[in-house]
């Protein structure tokens, strides 16, 4: 029954019914309090067991966006922290990390949002690419703040994210333009300034967000258009500081075309891309704004990670995130 429910919210977010490297995030958190709320184990080895089966089922579902299994560390290090007390504190630990974990994401939003508009103009026009809501918080914020923007949003194909994007701008009132996702470089002189979020930031500031992005970084960085990127830290991926690359999820090529009607043709629908550090003007943390370079100190610091030593899923030098 209680597997049930935590094999439900994986489905969703497998399925993409739940999407986005935030709300990710925070639904692996809120799996886990469920898990440990919903427990009948009998013994701490039980409960630490039940755990770790739930985050296992979590962590198969969608490999790019690191803020799941950061969110999975958050929660299990405070598990961890509890080493030798009894069952009720070993459930209470989980369930107040997994409450502090969500109340820390969607105020790092908001954060993120007063931070990025103060680099927002009166009159500009921003470009955003599929639906992150760290970039939306931003540009919301800013005309929240009566500035007067305009914004251009791609559809984001094959899954369409930018139509979740185009209701939400309008829903605020703000002024939006949906183009095709080819159509970038044909607009970008009419752009000042591109705004997109973050599944997982590599080491070297390079940036890891939805198919097409670094097609857009490349337009822009060739029409000298500013490029941002909002995220909150625990997007900082640790293990690419030990030389692990960033995996890119391949989905179902039913998402481009019915495979039925066309034997024999191969399809690849990667989600994600990488854009390089070159190409990425700033990124706006919840910390802060910072150059993609300072992204290997961040992680080093948010990690508490010495050059040579490993790194953990559930490591116990882990610092809170945020
Ligand atoms: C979503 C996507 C978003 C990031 C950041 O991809 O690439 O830009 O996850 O979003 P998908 P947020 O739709 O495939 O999950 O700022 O909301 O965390």
């Amino acid at each position: 029954m209680l597997s049930a429910k935590i094999e439900k919210i994986a489905q969703d977010i497998k399925t993409m019914r739940i999407r986005g490297a935030g709300r990710i995030a925070r639904a692996a958190a809120k799996a886990l309090k469920i898990a440990a709320v919903g427990s009948q184990a009998k013994s701490p080895a039980e409960f630490s067991q039940e755990m770790e089966r739930a985050s296992k089922i979590l962590l198969e579902t969608r490999p790019t966006a690191v803020s799941l299994p950061n969110a999975l560390r958050y929660v299990l290090l405070g598990l961890k922290q509890t080493h030798g007390a009894d069952l009720w504190t070993m459930k209470k630990a989980v369930i107040s990390r997994a409450d502090e974990f969500i109340k820390n994401s969607l105020e790092a939003v908001k954060k993120i949002g007063e931070i990025g508009a103060n680099r927002i103009s009166n009159d500009d026009v921003i470009l955003t690419h599929c639906n992150s809501e760290c970039a939306l918080s931003i540009i919301k914020t800013a005309f929240r703040q009566g500035k007067n923007i305009e914004v251009f949003v791609t559809e984001s194909r094959p899954v369409w994210q930018g139509r979740l994007s185009a209701r939400e701008l309008l829903k605020e009132g703000i002024p939006t333009t949906m183009i095709i996702d080819s159509a970038v470089r044909h607009f970008i002189r009419d752009v000042d300034k591109v705004i997109v979020g973050a599944d997982s930031i590599a080491a070297n500031g390079a940036v890891v967000n939805k198919i097409g992005t670094s097609s857009i970084a490349l337009a822009a960085h060739e029409a000298r258009v500013l490029f941002f990127v909002a995220t909150e830290t625990y997007k900082f991926h640790p293990e690419t500081l030990v030389g692990r690359l960033v995996e890119i999820e391949e989905r179902d090529p039913n998402e481009l075309i019915n495979l039925k009607r066309y034997p024999g043709l191969k399809v690849r629908n990667p989600a994600f891309d990488v854009t390089p550090p070159e190409y990425v003007d700033l990124i706006v943390t919840e910390r802060g704004i910072i150059p993609p370079y300072a992204a290997y100190a961040i992680i080093q610091e948010l990690f508490e990670w010495r050059p040579g030593e490993r790194v953990q899923h559930t490591g116990n030098k882990l610092k809170p995130l945020i």
